[in-house]
């Protein structure tokens, strides 16, 4: 059993995906093991991101991520790092809806940047992301 961090990003918030998103990795057969709604300050945005900080992109993602509300979740599954991050598709909407129509990016995403969704890319970015929006008391 792996478990992987999700944020549904603030462009998916504002237009209302939250439950479509949710009930999707429900359907998937995933866990939801923790869940809360939050508004991230642009420090918090730039520590979570900050393996990017010497990216073209760090900036715009920093005020993106802090722009409105996000949901943040823990799923729990079999090799849930790998298969959620299928799921949500590439990182360029638009090249997930050429290439993973039925993936989240490519249903509720707009760009390469409003994507909609996050997702830990590997067990040691999901041991840094998971503590950093939830303590142990809060998984359940
Ligand atoms: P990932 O989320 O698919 O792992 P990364 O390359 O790790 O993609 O980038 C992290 C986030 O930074 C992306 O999800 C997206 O929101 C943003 N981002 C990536 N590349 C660009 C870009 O070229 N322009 C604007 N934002 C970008
Ligand atoms: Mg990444």
């Amino acid at each position: 059993m792996e478990r992987t961090l999700v944020l549904i990003k603030p462009d998916a918030v504002e237009k209302g995906a939250v439950g479509k998103i949710i009930d999707r990795f429900l359907e998937e057969g995933f866990r939801l093991l923790a869940l809360k709604m939050l508004r991230l300050s642009k420090e918090e945005a730039g520590e979570f991101y900050k393996v990017h900080r010497d990216k073209p992109f760090y900036g715009e993602l920093i005020e993106f991520m802090s722009s409105g509300p996000i949901v943040a979740m823990v799923l729990e599954g079999e090799r849930a790092i790998e298969r959620v991050r299928e799921i949500i598709g590439p990182t360029d909407s638009n090249e997930a809806r050429r290439k993973a129509p039925n993936s989240i990016r490519a249903l509720f995403g707009t760009d390469k940047g409003k994507n909609a969704v996050h997702a830990s890319d590997s067990k040691e970015s999901a041991s840094f992301e998971i503590p950093f929006f939830f303590s142990s008391l809060e998984m359940l």
